[in-house]
Protein backbone atom coordinates (compact mmCIF):
# COMPACT_ATOMS: atom_id res chain seq x y z
CA UNK A 1 0.00 0.00 0.00
CA UNK A 2 2.91 2.39 0.96
CA UNK A 3 4.38 1.92 -2.25
CA UNK A 4 1.48 2.42 -4.35
CA UNK A 5 0.88 5.61 -2.01
CA UNK A 6 4.55 6.86 -3.11
CA UNK A 7 3.68 6.16 -6.84
CA UNK A 8 0.50 8.06 -6.81
CA UNK A 9 1.77 10.91 -4.84
CA UNK A 10 5.39 10.92 -6.34
CA UNK A 11 6.43 14.43 -6.69
CA UNK A 12 8.98 13.63 -9.71
CA UNK A 13 6.39 12.59 -12.27
CA UNK A 14 5.45 16.34 -14.00
CA UNK A 15 1.23 16.99 -14.50
CA UNK A 16 1.49 16.06 -18.08
CA UNK A 17 2.33 12.78 -17.50
CA UNK A 18 0.16 12.23 -14.87
CA UNK A 19 -2.97 13.68 -16.61
CA UNK A 20 -1.78 10.82 -19.74
CA UNK A 21 -1.99 8.50 -16.47
CA UNK A 22 -5.27 8.95 -15.59
CA UNK A 23 -6.74 5.94 -15.68
CA UNK A 24 -3.71 4.12 -14.73
CA UNK A 25 -3.99 6.43 -11.80
CA UNK A 26 -7.44 5.86 -11.12
CA UNK A 27 -6.94 1.78 -10.68
CA UNK A 28 -4.15 2.39 -8.21
CA UNK A 29 -6.04 4.77 -6.18
CA UNK A 30 -9.52 1.54 -6.47
CA UNK A 31 -6.62 -0.80 -5.41
CA UNK A 32 -5.30 1.24 -2.23
CA UNK A 33 -8.85 1.68 -0.97
CA UNK A 34 -9.84 -2.76 -1.39
CA UNK A 35 -6.47 -2.49 0.86
CA UNK A 36 -7.18 -0.13 3.00
CA UNK A 37 -10.99 -1.70 3.43
CA UNK A 38 -9.51 -5.32 3.75
CA UNK A 39 -11.76 -6.26 0.94
CA UNK A 40 -12.22 -9.81 -0.75
CA UNK A 41 -13.68 -9.51 -4.51
CA UNK A 42 -15.27 -12.91 -4.76
CA UNK A 43 -15.74 -12.73 -9.10
CA UNK A 44 -17.96 -14.86 -11.30
CA UNK A 45 -17.02 -15.11 -14.52
CA UNK A 46 -18.82 -17.21 -17.44
CA UNK A 47 -20.36 -17.22 -20.83
CA UNK A 48 -23.96 -15.93 -21.06
CA UNK A 49 -26.81 -17.48 -19.20
CA UNK A 50 -24.59 -19.96 -17.54
CA UNK A 51 -26.10 -18.66 -14.33
CA UNK A 52 -23.82 -16.26 -12.75
CA UNK A 53 -25.73 -13.96 -11.40
CA UNK A 54 -28.03 -16.31 -10.31
CA UNK A 55 -24.97 -17.93 -8.37
CA UNK A 56 -24.19 -15.03 -6.63
CA UNK A 57 -27.81 -14.33 -5.68
CA UNK A 58 -27.46 -18.01 -4.33
CA UNK A 59 -24.47 -17.63 -2.38
CA UNK A 60 -25.41 -14.20 -0.97
CA UNK A 61 -28.70 -15.14 -0.33
CA UNK A 62 -30.18 -11.71 -1.86
CA UNK A 63 -31.87 -11.47 -5.30
CA UNK A 64 -29.21 -8.54 -5.71
CA UNK A 65 -28.32 -9.37 -9.16
CA UNK A 66 -30.21 -9.20 -12.23
CA UNK A 67 -31.61 -12.54 -13.85
CA UNK A 68 -32.57 -13.22 -16.49
CA UNK A 69 -33.53 -15.92 -18.85
CA UNK A 70 -32.84 -13.60 -22.18
CA UNK A 71 -29.33 -13.20 -23.40
CA UNK A 72 -27.27 -10.38 -21.45
CA UNK A 73 -29.18 -8.92 -18.99
CA UNK A 74 -26.15 -7.98 -16.90
CA UNK A 75 -24.54 -5.31 -19.01
CA UNK A 76 -22.07 -4.10 -16.30
CA UNK A 77 -19.49 -5.26 -13.54
CA UNK A 78 -21.99 -4.80 -10.37
CA UNK A 79 -21.00 -5.35 -6.58
CA UNK A 80 -22.75 -6.67 -3.60
CA UNK A 81 -21.07 -6.23 -0.10
CA UNK A 82 -21.27 -10.11 1.41
CA UNK A 83 -21.46 -10.06 5.31
CA UNK A 84 -17.52 -9.00 6.57
CA UNK A 85 -15.19 -12.22 7.13
CA UNK A 86 -12.89 -11.86 10.26
CA UNK A 87 -11.93 -8.01 9.77
CA UNK A 88 -12.28 -8.52 5.74
CA UNK A 89 -14.72 -7.74 3.74
CA UNK A 90 -16.18 -9.91 0.96
CA UNK A 91 -17.45 -8.73 -2.09
CA UNK A 92 -19.43 -10.84 -4.49
CA UNK A 93 -18.92 -9.03 -8.23
CA UNK A 94 -20.73 -9.88 -11.36
CA UNK A 95 -19.79 -9.48 -14.89
CA UNK A 96 -21.09 -9.37 -18.33
CA UNK A 97 -20.75 -12.95 -20.33
CA UNK A 98 -17.60 -13.67 -21.24
CA UNK A 99 -19.05 -13.96 -25.13
CA UNK A 100 -20.85 -10.82 -24.96
CA UNK A 101 -18.03 -8.59 -25.92
CA UNK A 102 -15.66 -8.83 -29.33
CA UNK A 103 -12.29 -10.70 -29.71
CA UNK A 104 -9.68 -8.77 -28.28
CA UNK A 105 -12.41 -6.08 -26.49
CA UNK A 106 -13.17 -8.85 -24.32
CA UNK A 107 -10.09 -11.00 -23.56
CA UNK A 108 -8.43 -7.57 -22.31
CA UNK A 109 -11.73 -6.87 -20.10
CA UNK A 110 -11.95 -10.24 -18.79
CA UNK A 111 -8.59 -10.40 -17.51
CA UNK A 112 -8.43 -6.95 -16.59
CA UNK A 113 -11.42 -7.98 -14.19
CA UNK A 114 -9.47 -11.07 -13.60
CA UNK A 115 -6.09 -9.51 -12.01
CA UNK A 116 -8.18 -7.29 -9.55
CA UNK A 117 -9.95 -10.64 -8.07
CA UNK A 118 -8.74 -12.28 -5.66
CA UNK A 119 -10.84 -15.66 -6.08
CA UNK A 120 -12.35 -16.37 -9.47
CA UNK A 121 -15.29 -18.55 -9.93
CA UNK A 122 -15.66 -19.82 -13.67
CA UNK A 123 -19.32 -20.73 -14.07
CA UNK A 124 -20.33 -23.15 -16.79
CA UNK A 125 -23.94 -25.05 -17.40
CA UNK A 126 -22.70 -28.29 -19.24
CA UNK A 127 -19.40 -29.41 -20.60
CA UNK A 128 -16.51 -27.15 -21.15
CA UNK A 129 -16.83 -26.00 -24.83
CA UNK A 130 -13.18 -24.92 -26.37
CA UNK A 131 -14.03 -21.39 -26.65
CA UNK A 132 -15.08 -21.69 -22.96
CA UNK A 133 -11.86 -23.57 -22.59
CA UNK A 134 -9.81 -20.73 -24.10
CA UNK A 135 -11.78 -18.21 -21.96
CA UNK A 136 -11.17 -19.86 -18.98
CA UNK A 137 -7.07 -20.13 -19.97
CA UNK A 138 -7.27 -16.44 -19.84
CA UNK A 139 -8.89 -15.84 -17.02
CA UNK A 140 -6.87 -18.21 -14.69
CA UNK A 141 -4.29 -16.94 -13.06
CA UNK A 142 -1.28 -18.63 -11.00
CA UNK A 143 -1.48 -18.30 -7.58
CA UNK A 144 -4.97 -17.05 -7.57
CA UNK A 145 -7.62 -19.37 -6.19
CA UNK A 146 -10.11 -21.02 -9.29
CA UNK A 147 -13.44 -22.64 -8.38
CA UNK A 148 -14.77 -23.91 -11.56
CA UNK A 149 -18.87 -24.40 -10.73
CA UNK A 150 -20.78 -26.37 -12.94
CA UNK A 151 -24.56 -24.87 -12.52
CA UNK A 152 -27.63 -26.01 -13.54
CA UNK A 153 -26.90 -29.38 -12.15
CA UNK A 154 -30.59 -30.07 -11.39
CA UNK A 155 -31.19 -30.29 -15.48
CA UNK A 156 -28.97 -33.37 -15.60
CA UNK A 157 -29.31 -36.84 -13.79
CA UNK A 158 -26.30 -38.05 -11.15
CA UNK A 159 -24.54 -40.44 -14.00
CA UNK A 160 -24.39 -36.96 -16.18
CA UNK A 161 -22.74 -35.10 -13.61
CA UNK A 162 -20.16 -37.45 -13.06
CA UNK A 163 -19.64 -37.34 -16.50
CA UNK A 164 -19.33 -33.87 -17.26
CA UNK A 165 -17.16 -33.42 -14.36
CA UNK A 166 -14.82 -36.10 -15.59
CA UNK A 167 -14.79 -34.54 -18.77
CA UNK A 168 -14.03 -31.09 -17.83
CA UNK A 169 -11.40 -32.35 -15.08
CA UNK A 170 -9.93 -33.99 -18.02
CA UNK A 171 -9.84 -30.91 -20.21
CA UNK A 172 -8.10 -28.65 -17.43
CA UNK A 173 -5.77 -31.23 -15.64
CA UNK A 174 -3.18 -28.28 -16.68
CA UNK A 175 -5.17 -25.83 -14.40
CA UNK A 176 -4.78 -25.90 -9.95
CA UNK A 177 -8.70 -25.38 -9.25
CA UNK A 178 -11.21 -26.84 -7.67
CA UNK A 179 -14.25 -28.27 -9.58
CA UNK A 180 -17.95 -28.60 -7.67
CA UNK A 181 -21.38 -28.78 -9.16
CA UNK A 182 -24.42 -26.71 -8.09
CA UNK A 183 -27.66 -26.04 -8.27
CA UNK A 184 -28.23 -21.74 -8.17
CA UNK A 185 -31.73 -21.61 -9.11
CA UNK A 186 -33.67 -24.81 -10.15
CA UNK A 187 -36.33 -25.21 -12.13
CA UNK A 188 -39.79 -25.99 -11.05
CA UNK A 189 -40.70 -30.22 -11.20
CA UNK A 190 -43.59 -31.65 -10.78
CA UNK A 191 -43.82 -34.59 -9.06
CA UNK A 192 -46.81 -37.17 -9.14
CA UNK A 193 -47.81 -37.70 -4.55
CA UNK A 194 -50.02 -40.35 -3.71
CA UNK A 195 -52.83 -39.28 -1.17
CA UNK A 196 -53.62 -41.59 1.92
CA UNK A 197 -56.46 -43.01 -0.39
CA UNK A 198 -54.36 -44.28 -2.81
CA UNK A 199 -55.28 -41.87 -5.24
CA UNK A 200 -52.38 -39.96 -7.43
CA UNK A 201 -52.05 -36.23 -7.60
CA UNK A 202 -49.57 -33.86 -9.56
CA UNK A 203 -47.98 -31.38 -7.31
CA UNK A 204 -45.32 -28.45 -8.63
CA UNK A 205 -42.49 -27.73 -6.37
CA UNK A 206 -39.30 -25.50 -6.80
CA UNK A 207 -36.35 -27.25 -5.07
CA UNK A 208 -34.29 -24.68 -3.00
CA UNK A 209 -31.28 -23.85 -4.45
CA UNK A 210 -28.31 -26.55 -4.54
CA UNK A 211 -25.24 -24.66 -3.66
CA UNK A 212 -24.01 -25.41 0.31
CA UNK A 213 -20.64 -27.12 -1.25
CA UNK A 214 -19.83 -24.17 -3.07
CA UNK A 215 -20.56 -22.13 -0.14
CA UNK A 216 -18.22 -24.51 1.99
CA UNK A 217 -15.53 -23.94 -0.61
CA UNK A 218 -15.51 -20.72 -0.47
CA UNK A 219 -15.34 -20.74 3.62
CA UNK A 220 -12.73 -22.80 3.86
CA UNK A 221 -10.82 -20.68 1.29
CA UNK A 222 -11.34 -17.44 3.24
CA UNK A 223 -10.41 -19.06 6.24
CA UNK A 224 -7.08 -20.58 5.70
CA UNK A 225 -5.93 -18.04 2.94
CA UNK A 226 -8.22 -15.04 3.30
CA UNK A 227 -5.34 -12.49 4.38
CA UNK A 228 -2.86 -14.52 2.12
CA UNK A 229 -5.10 -14.06 -0.92
CA UNK A 230 -5.61 -10.56 -0.70
CA UNK A 231 -1.83 -9.63 0.43
CA UNK A 232 -0.64 -11.42 -2.65
CA UNK A 233 -2.99 -10.87 -5.18
CA UNK A 234 -2.36 -6.73 -3.87
CA UNK A 235 1.27 -7.37 -4.50
CA UNK A 236 0.70 -8.62 -7.38
CA UNK A 237 -1.35 -6.31 -9.06
CA UNK A 238 0.67 -3.44 -7.60
CA UNK A 239 3.87 -4.50 -8.93
CA UNK A 240 2.15 -4.96 -12.29
CA UNK A 241 0.63 -1.49 -12.08
CA UNK A 242 3.38 0.21 -11.28
CA UNK A 243 5.32 -1.71 -13.87
CA UNK A 244 2.97 -0.25 -16.22
CA UNK A 245 2.95 2.91 -15.13
CA UNK A 246 6.34 3.27 -15.17
CA UNK A 247 6.60 2.14 -18.77
CA UNK A 248 3.90 4.35 -19.51
CA UNK A 249 5.97 7.16 -17.69
CA UNK A 250 8.56 6.39 -20.24
CA UNK A 251 6.46 6.66 -23.61
CA UNK A 252 4.92 9.73 -21.99
CA UNK A 253 8.03 11.48 -21.23
CA UNK A 254 9.65 10.33 -24.08
CA UNK A 255 7.12 11.83 -26.58
CA UNK A 256 6.93 14.87 -24.87
CA UNK A 257 10.82 15.04 -25.03
CA UNK A 258 11.38 14.75 -28.50
CA UNK A 259 8.48 17.51 -29.46
CA UNK A 260 10.58 19.90 -27.29
CA UNK A 261 13.60 18.87 -28.94
CA UNK A 262 12.33 19.03 -31.96
CA UNK A 263 10.78 22.96 -31.19
CA UNK A 264 14.38 24.09 -30.67
CA UNK A 265 16.09 22.26 -33.68
CA UNK A 266 13.69 23.93 -35.68
CA UNK A 267 14.38 27.45 -33.66
CA UNK A 268 17.98 26.81 -33.87
CA UNK A 269 17.78 25.65 -37.81
CA UNK A 270 15.57 28.94 -38.77
CA UNK A 271 17.81 31.22 -37.15
CA UNK A 272 20.98 29.95 -38.18
CA UNK A 273 19.56 30.01 -41.78
CA UNK A 274 18.30 32.85 -41.89
CA UNK A 275 21.22 35.06 -40.01
CA UNK A 276 23.99 32.08 -41.32
CA UNK A 277 27.08 32.48 -38.97
CA UNK A 278 30.24 30.60 -39.14
CA UNK A 279 30.05 26.60 -38.99
CA UNK A 280 32.86 27.17 -36.03
CA UNK A 281 31.03 29.02 -33.97
CA UNK A 282 27.76 26.61 -34.11
CA UNK A 283 28.93 24.53 -31.23
CA UNK A 284 28.74 28.30 -29.32
CA UNK A 285 25.55 29.17 -29.95
CA UNK A 286 24.38 27.16 -27.31
CA UNK A 287 21.63 29.34 -25.43
CA UNK A 288 18.68 27.85 -27.48
CA UNK A 289 20.73 24.12 -26.34
CA UNK A 290 20.72 25.21 -22.49
CA UNK A 291 17.27 26.17 -22.92
CA UNK A 292 15.88 23.18 -24.45
CA UNK A 293 18.07 20.94 -21.73
CA UNK A 294 15.86 23.42 -18.67
CA UNK A 295 12.67 21.83 -20.27
CA UNK A 296 13.99 18.37 -20.54
CA UNK A 297 15.10 18.24 -17.26
CA UNK A 298 12.01 19.19 -15.64
CA UNK A 299 10.54 17.08 -18.01
CA UNK A 300 12.12 13.97 -16.19
CA UNK A 301 11.77 15.76 -12.68
CA UNK A 302 15.42 17.32 -12.15
CA UNK A 303 14.40 20.72 -13.21
CA UNK A 304 18.35 22.18 -13.87
CA UNK A 305 18.95 25.64 -13.09
CA UNK A 306 20.80 27.49 -15.27
CA UNK A 307 24.31 26.86 -14.39
CA UNK A 308 23.94 23.10 -14.17
CA UNK A 309 22.13 23.32 -17.47
CA UNK A 310 25.12 25.58 -19.30
CA UNK A 311 27.64 22.88 -17.57
CA UNK A 312 25.68 19.90 -18.80
CA UNK A 313 25.11 21.51 -22.39
CA UNK A 314 28.95 22.24 -22.30
CA UNK A 315 29.55 18.55 -21.32
CA UNK A 316 27.58 17.25 -24.49
CA UNK A 317 29.12 19.72 -26.87
CA UNK A 318 32.63 19.23 -25.75
CA UNK A 319 31.87 15.48 -26.26
CA UNK A 320 30.27 16.22 -30.05
CA UNK A 321 33.21 18.44 -30.74
CA UNK A 322 35.81 16.13 -29.67
CA UNK A 323 33.53 13.45 -32.14
CA UNK A 324 33.45 15.88 -34.88
CA UNK A 325 37.16 16.57 -34.81
CA UNK A 326 38.01 17.51 -38.16
CA UNK A 327 34.78 16.14 -39.63
CA UNK A 328 32.91 18.90 -37.84
CA UNK A 329 34.29 21.78 -39.77
CA UNK A 330 34.58 21.29 -43.88
CA UNK A 331 33.45 17.81 -44.39
CA UNK A 332 30.00 17.92 -42.61
CA UNK A 333 29.64 20.99 -43.85
CA UNK A 334 29.82 19.99 -47.80
CA UNK A 335 28.23 16.31 -46.55
CA UNK A 336 25.65 18.45 -44.97
CA UNK A 337 25.68 20.85 -48.38
CA UNK A 338 25.27 17.71 -50.45
CA UNK A 339 22.13 16.61 -48.60
CA UNK A 340 20.46 18.99 -48.30
CA UNK A 341 21.32 21.54 -51.15
CA UNK A 342 19.85 18.73 -54.61
CA UNK A 343 18.47 20.93 -56.75
CA UNK A 344 18.65 24.43 -54.96
CA UNK A 345 20.31 27.45 -56.45
CA UNK A 346 19.60 30.22 -53.92
CA UNK A 347 19.65 30.00 -50.04
CA UNK A 348 22.29 27.13 -50.28
CA UNK A 349 24.84 27.85 -48.07
CA UNK A 350 22.01 28.94 -45.82
CA UNK A 351 19.70 26.17 -45.53
CA UNK A 352 22.75 24.22 -45.57
CA UNK A 353 24.43 26.31 -41.80
CA UNK A 354 20.82 25.88 -40.78
CA UNK A 355 20.29 21.95 -41.47
CA UNK A 356 23.37 21.25 -39.76
CA UNK A 357 22.38 23.51 -36.53
CA UNK A 358 19.26 21.90 -36.39
CA UNK A 359 21.44 18.60 -36.73
CA UNK A 360 23.58 19.47 -33.90
CA UNK A 361 20.99 20.42 -31.55
CA UNK A 362 19.18 17.14 -32.10
CA UNK A 363 22.10 15.84 -31.46
CA UNK A 364 22.19 17.43 -27.90
CA UNK A 365 18.79 17.37 -27.13
CA UNK A 366 19.22 12.87 -27.79
CA UNK A 367 22.43 12.87 -25.79
CA UNK A 368 20.73 15.12 -22.72
CA UNK A 369 17.61 12.96 -23.18
CA UNK A 370 19.26 9.38 -22.41
CA UNK A 371 21.34 11.45 -19.02
CA UNK A 372 18.19 12.29 -17.51
CA UNK A 373 16.41 8.73 -18.37
CA UNK A 374 19.78 7.66 -16.97
CA UNK A 375 18.85 9.37 -13.68
CA UNK A 376 21.26 12.66 -14.20
CA UNK A 377 23.78 10.25 -15.16
CA UNK A 378 26.32 9.36 -17.63
CA UNK A 379 26.16 5.47 -16.47
CA UNK A 380 29.31 3.34 -16.38
CA UNK A 381 30.61 4.61 -19.76
CA UNK A 382 31.01 8.57 -19.47
CA UNK A 383 29.22 10.80 -21.61
CA UNK A 384 32.14 10.07 -24.66
CA UNK A 385 30.46 6.75 -25.32
CA UNK A 386 27.47 7.70 -24.60
CA UNK A 387 27.90 10.91 -27.60
CA UNK A 388 29.48 8.15 -29.90
CA UNK A 389 26.57 5.05 -29.56
CA UNK A 390 24.26 7.53 -29.71
CA UNK A 391 25.74 9.42 -32.86
CA UNK A 392 26.39 6.43 -34.15
CA UNK A 393 22.63 5.30 -34.09
CA UNK A 394 21.32 7.98 -35.39
CA UNK A 395 20.27 8.64 -39.39
CA UNK A 396 22.79 11.69 -39.88
CA UNK A 397 21.08 12.31 -43.39
CA UNK A 398 17.62 11.85 -42.95
CA UNK A 399 17.73 14.42 -39.85
CA UNK A 400 19.44 16.46 -42.52
CA UNK A 401 16.95 15.56 -44.78
CA UNK A 402 13.76 16.80 -42.60
CA UNK A 403 15.87 20.15 -41.28
CA UNK A 404 16.28 21.16 -45.30
CA UNK A 405 12.20 20.63 -45.41
CA UNK A 406 11.22 22.43 -42.45
CA UNK A 407 13.77 25.21 -43.26
CA UNK A 408 12.81 25.79 -46.59
CA UNK A 409 8.94 25.69 -45.87
CA UNK A 410 9.52 28.20 -43.30
CA UNK A 411 11.65 30.54 -45.34
CA UNK A 412 9.43 30.05 -48.11
CA UNK A 413 6.49 30.87 -46.20
CA UNK A 414 8.43 34.12 -44.67
CA UNK A 415 9.04 35.10 -48.59
CA UNK A 416 5.25 34.88 -49.54
CA UNK A 417 4.05 36.25 -46.62
CA UNK A 418 4.42 39.62 -48.07
CA UNK A 419 1.86 41.17 -50.30
CA UNK A 420 2.63 41.50 -53.78
CA UNK A 421 2.37 45.07 -54.46
CA UNK A 422 5.14 45.99 -51.71
N1 LIG B 1 -32.40 -25.07 -14.37
C1 LIG B 1 -31.65 -24.14 -13.84
N2 LIG B 1 -31.68 -22.89 -14.34
C2 LIG B 1 -30.89 -21.95 -13.78
C3 LIG B 1 -30.05 -22.25 -12.69
N3 LIG B 1 -29.37 -21.11 -12.38
C4 LIG B 1 -29.80 -20.17 -13.22
N4 LIG B 1 -30.72 -20.66 -14.07
C5 LIG B 1 -31.43 -19.94 -15.09
O1 LIG B 1 -30.54 -19.57 -16.14
C6 LIG B 1 -30.95 -18.33 -16.71
C7 LIG B 1 -29.79 -17.36 -16.75
O2 LIG B 1 -29.42 -17.02 -15.45
P1 LIG B 1 -28.55 -15.75 -15.12
O3 LIG B 1 -28.22 -15.84 -13.67
O4 LIG B 1 -29.21 -14.51 -15.60
O5 LIG B 1 -27.28 -16.07 -15.99
P2 LIG B 1 -26.02 -15.14 -16.29
O6 LIG B 1 -26.22 -14.56 -17.63
O7 LIG B 1 -24.86 -16.08 -16.29
O8 LIG B 1 -25.95 -14.13 -15.19
C8 LIG B 1 -32.11 -17.82 -15.87
O9 LIG B 1 -33.30 -18.14 -16.50
C9 LIG B 1 -31.97 -18.61 -14.57
O10 LIG B 1 -33.19 -18.80 -13.92
C10 LIG B 1 -30.07 -23.59 -12.17
O11 LIG B 1 -29.35 -23.94 -11.22
N5 LIG B 1 -30.87 -24.47 -12.79
MG1 LIG C 1 -25.92 -12.15 -15.39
Amino acid sequence: MSSLRQLLNDPKIPAVVKEQLSHEYANIQRLIDKLEQEQIHIVAFGKVSTGKSSLLNAISGQPHFQVSPLHGETKHTSHLDWPSYEQQSVVLIDTPGTDEFDGEEREVMAQQAAKQADVILFVLDGDLSESQKQQLEIIAQPNKPLIVVLNKADLYTHDEIERIKASIEAKTQHLNKRLVAVSADPRARTLIVELPDGSRQEKTETPPAHIDELKQLIWELLDKEGKTITALNASLFAGEVSEDVAKKIIEVRKTAGQKIIRTHCMAKGIGVAFNPIPVADLLLAAGLDVAMIRQLSKLYGLSLGKVEATKLTTTIMAQLAVLMGAVWGVNLLSSAMKTVSAGLSTTLTATAQGSLAYYATYLVGQIAEYYFIQGNSWGKDGPKTVAKNIVKNLDRNSILLEAREQILQTLNKSRTAKPPDQ
